[in-house]
Order: structure tokens, then C-alpha cells, then sequence
């Protein structure tokens, strides 16, 4: 069928049944899209036993939770912070810590700490890490009272709530700075995630010839009044996958120095009897800013 053609069916459909106004943005983004599909089945020959196949993948991924995962996998959502990027260079936004991937492992309602917390529940295995560094605005100013809303993997990967088998809220807080806008944390080191087995997205990915595996990384949002909230992670440097993560998360400015501290005396007042690693990261914060997309949109999030 040629694109003329297409156009005069999808002119029809669009007069067929009108029964109000609508939405006038859902129906230029769902117009264009369905537009779009029908140029690929035009252009690809896809066969109704994959165009029926495609639809019930989708349907399957949505019951199992998976779409959210889907979205990194394939880029989509890289692809969104690169858009964002671009958005704010062109508001003349320049510096600040990078931006990467939310994922769709966050949940709302972590416990709040003052300065510091302590994020394992002492139940969970794992070498144990320190990590610490001051929230600053574009001005190079510390922010006081801004929130660093962390989360991450225990050391097989897994997300407390998603992983039922960890306590509430294990490995997740959302800690205040202090009055110098520091933060500091201990929490045992996270191992990176890999995409369940067998599941919507990695039989996908198997399709595609791609790995599942993402690198160890620690996420972060920091937000603040007057300032742009920051949605990012840290990778734990030397990790196999660091440049090879199937979210395309890893980014220059987001791998710090893994120190490893064996001072007896430091092990001693940690209560471990095994040297801890430390990492020191700064966040720095961009100024409210009314000419770029807001970054503290909407998402529908887990919350507990
Ligand atoms: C994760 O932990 C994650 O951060 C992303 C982006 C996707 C899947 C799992
Ligand atoms: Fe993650």
C-alpha cells in the first residue's frame, strides 16, 4: 500500500465516529504513531502472525511488569535524557552533574534521615561502603536541607520490594544535608542487576543478540527548592559491564574513585572486621529554570 493511500485511511478513521472534540495532543501523538506503525508494516512486511505476535509480547510485558524495563533496554529512555540534555543547552544550561536513567526500580516513601544514614539493615551481606560529598548549586554554594533520595541493589542484584525476601525499605533513604549541604551514607556494595531470566525483556534482548546485564550503580535524585531536580546514578568503577549496560546508563562524570580503607581503627569504629571502601561525590544542582522542560515530571512509581 503506498503512503497516499495510507493517508486517505487514516483520514477516514480520524472522521469515522467522532462523538466529541477529544484531546487535541492524544490525537496528534496517537494519529502519529499508529502513522507510523502502518509505514513500518507497509515498509518491513510484517506479517499478521508477527503484527499478532508483537501485540501479544506487549500484552504479556504489561502483565509481568516489564514495560518499564523494556524502555531502558531498548534506549528509549537514554534516548529521553539526551533529549533533556539538548533541551537545556539550548536554555544555556551548562554544567552540573549528568543526568542518567531513573530505571523503574524507585520506590516512594523511604525513610528520611538528618546528614546521615545507615542503608543496609544489618541483616544483608555485602562488603560494607561509605559514601559521602556535598549537594552545591551551579554557583558553586552548598545547599542546605536538599534531599538525596538514594537507592540500589543488594549483592545479588536485587531491589528491596521488588526482591521480597529483603526487610522494607532495605538499601533506600532519602537523606537531608546537613547545614554544609553534606550527605553521607554506609550501605553494603551493590552488584549489578541483570534483567530476570526467561522474561518479557530478556527474551527480547536474546532476539537482539544483547546481554541483559547492567553495571553496579548506585541512583540518586536530589532536588532542592529553587534548583532542578537531579535524577542520576554512580557506577562502581572496574565493574565488567561499566561501558557494556544494556540501560545505556553509564556516563563520563559518574564513575568516582572506589577507595579501599583498611585502618584498623576506622574498620573498628564501622564494626567490621574487613577493610570498606569509600567514595567521596559531590552533586551539583542547576538552578530553577523556567525556559527548559521541567525535570521533576511525572511518573507513575511504585510507593510503600
Ligand atoms: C535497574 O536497576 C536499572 O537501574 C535500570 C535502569 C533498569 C533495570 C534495572
Ligand atoms: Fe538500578
Amino acid at each position: 500500500m503506498d503512503t497516499k493511500t495510507i493517508d486517505q485511511l487514516l483520514d477516514r478513521f480520524e472522521k469515522t465516529g467522532v462523538v466529541g472534540e477529544g484531546n487535541a495532543r492524544v490525537k496528534l501523538v496517537a494519529n502519529r504513531l499508529v502513522r507510523d506503525l502502518m509505514i513500518a508494516i507497509e515498509d518491513l512486511d510484517i506479517t499478521p502472525e508477527e503484527f499478532w505476535s508483537g501485540l501479544n509480547y506487549f500484552a504479556e510485558a504489561g502483565r509481568n511488569g516489564e514495560l518499564g524495563l523494556i524502555a531502558p533496554g531498548i534506549g528509549l529512555e537514554h534516548f529521553l535524557d539526551l533529549r533533556m540534555d539538548e533541551a537545556e543547552a539550548r536554555a544555556g544550561l551548562k554544567g552540573g552533574t549528568p543526568r542518567t536513567i531513573e530505571g523503574p526500580l524507585y520506590v516512594a516513601g523511604a525513610p528520611v534521615a538528618q546528614g546521615e544514614a545507615r542503608l543496609d539493615d544489618g541483616q544483608t551481606a555485602g562488603e560494607a561502603v561509605v559514601m559521602q560529598g556535598v549537594v552545591r548549586g551551579i554557583d558553586g554554594q552548598p545547599v542546605a536541607n536538599a534531599q538525596v533520595e538514594v537507592w540500589h541493589a543488594n549483592d545479588k542484584g536485587n531491589y528491596s520490594y521488588f526482591d521480597p525476601t529483603q526487610s522494607a525499605f532495605n538499601l533506600r533513604r532519602t537523606i537531608v544535608t546537613d547545614a554544609q549541604g553534606r550527605y553521607k551514607f554506609r550501605s553494603v556494595m551493590p552488584v549489578g542487576y541483570s534483567c530476570p531470566p526467561g522474561g518479557s525483556t530478556d527474551r527480547l534482548l536474546q532476539q537482539l543478540g544483547r546481554h541483559g546485564h547492567r553495571p553496579a550503580h548506585i541512583h540518586f535524585f536530589v532536588s532542592a527548592p529553587g534548583h532542578r531536580k537531579l535524577t542520576t546514578q554512580i557506577n562502581i568503577e572496574n565493574d565488567p559491564h561499566l561501558w557494556d549496560d544494556f540501560a545505556f546508563g553509564t556516563r563520563e562524570g559518574l564513575v568516582p574513585k572506589v577507595y579501599t580503607n583498611n585502618d584498623r581503627a576506622a574498620m573498628q569504629a564501622m564494626n567490621v572486621d574487613k577493610p570498606f571502601y569509600e567514595i567521596q561525590f559531590d552533586f551539583t544542582l542547576h538552578a530553577e529554570q523556567a525556559s527548559a522542560p521541567a525535570t521533576d515530571f511525572a511518573r507513575p512509581r511504585a510507593a510503600a
